[in-house]
């Protein structure tokens, strides 16, 4: 072969491997999961079935899954991130390291999906909403003779010292939705003079926002705070936990799904996001033992979930408290407040 023949096989080997690596790109998706693990992984069995597409999915909390993307936006590596609180997904979408996205979908959502979509200039979407309350273990305040706590207010008091678990606020959409609950029924100061005095009640501060429930189900916290379809799981398993939405009002969120920007695999990312906002892929929560209720409106409620029509929820400002300088400025004030404190 001449110089040119060799200059020639090398472009063509060169194209050839180009092909190779998109045909390779076209057969993945890289998925950042922020539900439970149970869910995350049974979706994308189903959604690999469905389309031979692979998968390569990571489970971290809703926080840390928005500083992830954020680490990585000169050089993104996830394509969807699907599940956790809408707060951080709004930050997300301000902060533009989400992209917009119109999927065919979004007409036959409920309107508080499809409402997150438009705040967020089209880069986030409903795909369910779950109520924030907390678990209590029903054996251990039988057995230290407590009173069962029905309010906010009764969580910090002298009783339930070392009986109260939550997560860390930073890391866990859940924790953020429950300080921006308190600020929005009392005020900031008043809400971090309790959370002040919360932290006397505290025994942890976890990772995951569901983990309270979970604890309090398995005894080793009495009081745990959670959303409420999260203490419910462990209370359809059998473990001796009571669910309560509490009688000040309660936040809630609206768990959203965003397509990363600068995503390697968009196509396919689109692929995921139109199937996920589908009845049939959100059936798949239920099976899961996730009982959110869905943003699609032919998806079934399930039997289990918590019924939002006879819980007091606050009017919720997502737009504020979703918005990066509040969601910023509420976690710096807690770490300067409240996690010097230590407990
Ligand atoms: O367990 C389901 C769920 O409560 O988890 C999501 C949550 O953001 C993830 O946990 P973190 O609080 O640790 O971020 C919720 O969106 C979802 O309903």
């Amino acid at each position: 072969m001449n110089v040119k023949g060799v200059a020639l096989a090398g472009v063509l080997a060169a194209m050839g491997g180009l092909a190779a690596a998109e045909a390779q790109a076209q057969g993945k998706l890289t998925l950042y999961c922020s539900v439970q693990e149970e869910w995350c992984q049974l979706m994308v069995n189903e959604f690999q079935k469905k389309t031979g597409i692979q998968v390569a999915m990571t489970r971290k909390s809703s926080g840390e899954t928005y500083a992830q993307i954020k680490a990585e936006a000169a050089n993104p590596k996830g394509d969807v991130w699907w599940g956790g609180t809408g707060d951080p997904h709004l930050q997300a979408a301000e902060e533009e390291l989400t992209m917009p996205y119109e999927s065919p979908l979004l007409k036959e959502l409920h309107p508080w999906a499809a409402a997150q979509h438009g705040i967020a200039g089209g880069r986030t979407v409903g795909i369910y909403l779950g109520a924030l309350g907390y678990g209590y273990n029903t054996e251990t305040l039988a057995k230290k003779n407590l009173p069962a706590p029905k309010c906010w207010a009764d969580l910090a008091k002298p009783e339930y010292k070392g009986e109260v678990q939550v997560a860390n606020p930073n890391a866990s959409g859940t924790a953020y939705t429950f300080i921006a609950t308190l600020v929005q029924l009392w005020g900031e100061d008043k809400a971090f003079a309790y959370l002040k005095q919360l932290n006397g009640n505290v025994n942890q501060y976890t990772k995951s926002g569901a983990a309270p429930a979970q604890a309090a189900g398995r005894g080793e916290t009495l009081i745990g705070i959670a959303f409420l379809h999260d203490v419910i799981t462990p209370a359809i398993k059998g473990l001796p936990v009571a669910a309560v939405p509490p009688c000040e009002g309660t936040g809630f969120e609206i768990g959203s799904m965003s397509i990363i920007d600068g995503a390697r695999n968009l196509e396919n990312a689109k692929k995921w996001y139109d199937w996920a906002l589908s009845a049939e892929a959100q059936a798949l929560g239920a099976q899961a033992a996730s009982y959110q209720n869905p943003s699609h409106r032919a998806a079934p409620i399930p039997a289990q979930a918590p019924k939002m029509d006879q819980i007091k929820l606050i009017d919720y400002d997502f737009k504020k408290f979703g918005s990066s300088d509040e969601r910023k400025r509420l976690l710096a004030r807690w770490d300067a407040e409240i996690k010097v404190l230590g407990n």
